[in-house]
């Protein structure tokens, strides 16, 4: 038997960790043979409901779960955790500002960074969901000096998905035939959705789609703005593909998937011209086993989508100032 992975998430009694955890337990994020220990970690009041949750992954009855730990303790919840998915975050309330949203989550990202550091496998591999997702996972790292801040991730595999959604229709193709979408950036409506080396049946998607106004005009504020669509349709957050994103990054990364793109936003190495250490959205190969490549045999960017990079990277370092206080120097 494989050796079963100690997976610990965040948020768990949340709406997204609600729609994750039958897929962790059913075996979607690591494939069908490896089974899993759930480390959930919610806040005090969070471990009611949190109970209800995993009742109920046991009445799932998945063969391949070995434990399910609870506790609302950062260093036990991390404690030897090969993976963690970091959902929780505070949610905007009523007159907060942008900044006072970011300090307050960036908070709780130092927090579980120094867990993380303490507690969790030095081989860990991060995934933050929370919002400010991509500034979170630069918190986190940063407060965990002793893990490779590389395994520190930030989600925009949502944005990515909904993307080649949106090509699919246009195209009128199966998604499985839309390759080498881009998300660059941050997972913010600053994100470029870029459709420049994407491909539609193997054939360059921008002249099969032949249709410039909509990419601009429809189809970049479109992905930017897919969030607040969402919840102006459903009353709530986008929960359930936000949860299938997440599978669907940790499976690439483990699992593997081959020459595809997926879009990844991790600490800027300084490639494409991006300042380093702020956690940028790039295109990688996932070969498995954790590891992740950037694609780099791409051709430059050309005015527009330079000007599209540049933006959501200039939004990047102001959010970096804003949590100044809360990296260690
Ligand atoms: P919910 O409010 O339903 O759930 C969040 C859960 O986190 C709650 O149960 C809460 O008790 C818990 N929590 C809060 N602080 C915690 C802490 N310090 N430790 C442990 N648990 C804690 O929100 P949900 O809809 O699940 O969304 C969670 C986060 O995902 C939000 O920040 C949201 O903005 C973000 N999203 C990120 C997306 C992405 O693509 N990166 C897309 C979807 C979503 O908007």
């Amino acid at each position: 038997e494989a050796p079963t992975k100690k997976v610990a998430v965040t948020g768990a009694a949340g709406a997204i960790g609600y729609a994750m955890l039958m897929r962790i337990a059913s075996g979607q994020m690591f494939g069908p043979h490896v089974p899993v220990e759930l480390q959930l970690l919610e806040t005090e009041q969070g471990l009611k409901p949190l109970r209800g949750v995993a009742m109920e992954i046991k009445d799932g009855a998945f063969p391949l779960v070995r434990g399910i730990k609870q506790t609302a303790d950062p260093n036990t919840g991390f404690g030897d955790a090969d993976v963690a998915v970091l959902v929780g975050a505070r949610p905007r309330g009523p007159g907060m500002e942008r900044a006072d949203l970011m300090s307050a989550n960036a908070a709780i990202f130092a927090v579980q960074g120094k867990a993380i550091n303490d507690a969790a496998k030095r081989d860990i591999r991060v995934l933050v969901v929370g919002n400010p997702a991509n500034t979170n996972a630069l918190v986190a790292a940063a407060n965990a000096p002793d893990i490779d801040p590389a395994q520190f991730m930030a989600m925009t595999r949502l944005d990515q998905n909904r993307a080649m959604g949106q090509v699919a229709i246009k195209t009128g193709t199966p998604v499985r035939d839309v390759e080498r979408v881009v998300i660059w950036g941050n997972h913010s409506s600053t994100q470029y959705p870029d459709l420049s080396n994407a491909l539609v049946n193997g054939k360059p998607a921008l002249d099969v789609i032949n249709d410039t106004k909509w990419v601009r005009e429809e189809f970049i504020p479109r992905v930017q703005k897919r969030g607040a669509e969402i919840i102006g349709a459903r009353g709530a957050s986008s929960a359930t593909s936000a949860a299938s994103a997440a599978i669907d990054h940790m499976h690439d990364l483990f699992v593997g998937s081959g020459d595809a793109w997926q879009s990844l936003a991790i600490r800027s190495d300084g490639s494409y011209g991006i300042d380093k250490d702020i956690w940028y959205s790039v295109p990688c190969r996932c070969p498995g086993d954790g590891v992740y490549e950037r694609v780099l045999d791409i051709p430059p960017p050309d005015e527009y989508s330079a000007a599209m990079m540049d933006a959501t990277r200039k939004e990047l370092l102001e959010e970096r100032d804003a949590v100044k206080h809360l990296l260690p120097a």
